[in-house]
């Protein structure tokens, strides 16, 4: 079975993403996702320019050797966009094993290692008010596990929190139509958003806020939160040991983990346990993290990781250390990344926790899927492969647009991490 054609697809149905289709000899297709969030044309040019001439006449089911070779023959190593389009085609080329196989993707991965799949959704809220008011709806919506994100007295406008509706001249959303429901990172804009932070003012604020929501919904419901790279390793440390009464699942990137070994020193003052990774993109990221024990989920997505097979590999790695997986699935991973993650999920022993974010309609409508969720309970369906389609005209109603993460500063002035 050849690879015949391979076309990289751009659509911005509620917000930009990056599909590579590959369509062998034998009339069988197979999706990848290499959407990067607000660097989407590089990906695209990766693969239109680099990777699809080099994948025409390939034997589409030798995807071990297709990954080693797009790695390898490079040159240049591991990197967010190397391995977004890496990721593209393993996903594509295990949705074509699958369905030549006449089976859903899991089954080619050791088969279902459970019934389904535990999700955490999104609350947040400006105000305490707020905040509870989109935890009862994510509980509504079937919700058992909730990633808690506030606002903090005297800071504008900040990550992780859908601006309050009363906040005039905020633009809350790229244009989904449930957006105002469903925090959304980036944003249709000419340049990046600037939001304000102030280190101190979070870390005195939080605590409280998991108090209030611990007294509110009471000791079972799993809560989560995001620190988003923004503390030092010290600061890492307060925080975790001052929310260890509200028993949070994970404190998520609580230091920009590139420099790992910081991460002991978190690790000597709280027993919360820490996730870390969405923005890393191979094994080498983790070496230390994993080797020392000093995190306890996984936070890296398929599309951002090389893709199923070495993700996969990384878990592997930290199921050796009772490390669990906890794979990021915001927006901006689209319905097929999102699907690679759920085979994944459903496979893997050492399986922890999948984030969700669900996708707006128009996105819906351009990428049919099988996965379902249901009480809290994600499952990736039981059709052949990935159980995704892309409807091409639909994608090309909605070309790609111009979108940026936001970033901050601090009062000073000065960029901080986002
Ligand atoms: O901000 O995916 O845990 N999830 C997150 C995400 C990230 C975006 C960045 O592209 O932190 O919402
Ligand atoms: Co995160």
């Amino acid at each position: 079975m050849r690879i015949e054609q391979a076309e990289v697809i751009v659509t911005s149905p509620d917000r930009n993403f990056i599909t590579l289709k590959l369509t062998t000899d034998t009339g069988i297709t197979g999706l990848g996702d290499g959407t990067l969030n607000g660097r989407e044309p590089a990906v695209v040019s990766y693969l239109k320019d680099s990777v699809a001439p080099l994948l025409i006449g390939r034997d589409a089911h030798q995807i071990e050797d297709t990954w080693q070779f797009l790695y390898r023959s490079a040159y240049w190593r591991r990197g967010p966009v190397t391995m977004a389009a890496i990721s593209a085609v393993d996903v594509a080329l295990w949705d074509i094993k699958a369905k030549a196989a006449g089976m859903p993707l899991y089954q080619l991965l050791g088969g279902a290692s459970r019934t389904g799949i535990l999700a955490y959704g999104h609350g947040s809220g400006a105000s305490t008010e707020e905040l509870f008011d989109s935890i009862r709806m994510h509980q509504e919506m079937g919700f058992q596990a909730i990633r808690v994100q506030s606002g903090v007295p005297g800071l504008r406008a900040i990550y992780g929190v859908t601006p309050s509706k009363t906040d005039a001249g905020v633009v809350t959303d790229p244009g989904s139509p449930d957006a105002d429901q469903h925090y959304e990172p980036a944003q249709r804009a000419a340049r990046p958003p600037e939001e304000d932070w102030d280190t101190r003012a979070y870390l005195r604020h939080l605590p409280g806020v998991f108090e209030a929501v611990r007294n509110e919904f009471g000791p079972d419901l799993p809560l989560l939160h995001d620190g988003h790279h923004r503390m030092t390793p010290i600061q890492a440390a307060k925080l975790g040991k001052a929310l260890e009464p509200y028993d949070l699942f994970w404190l998520e990137d609580c230091t920009p983990a590139e420099n790992q070994e910081a991460l002991r020193l978190v690790r000597q003052h709280t027993t919360t346990p820490l996730a870390i990774g969405e923005v890393f993109n191979s094994v080498w990221d983790y070496r230390q993290l994993i080797s020392e024990q000093l995190i306890d989920y996984v936070r890296s997505s398929v599309t951002h990781t090389g893709g199923i097979s070495h993700l996969r590999k990384i878990l592997d790695f930290a199921a050796q250390y009772q490390i669990k997986s906890g794979i990021h699935g915001p927006t901006d991973i689209s319905p097929v990344g999102m699907a690679a993650a759920l085979h994944l999920d459903l496979a893997i022993h050492n399986f922890g926790i999948q984030e969700y974010m669900p996708h707006g309609q128009r996105t819906n409508s351009v990428f049919q899927q099988s996965y379902s969720f249901i009480e809290g309970y994600l499952h990736p369906g039981e059709r052949p492969g990935l159980g995704v389609d892309l409807d091409v005209d639909a994608a090309g109603r909605y070309p790609y647009e111009t979108a940026y993460l936001p970033f901050n500063r601090l009062k000073d002035g000065t960029v901080h991490d986002w």
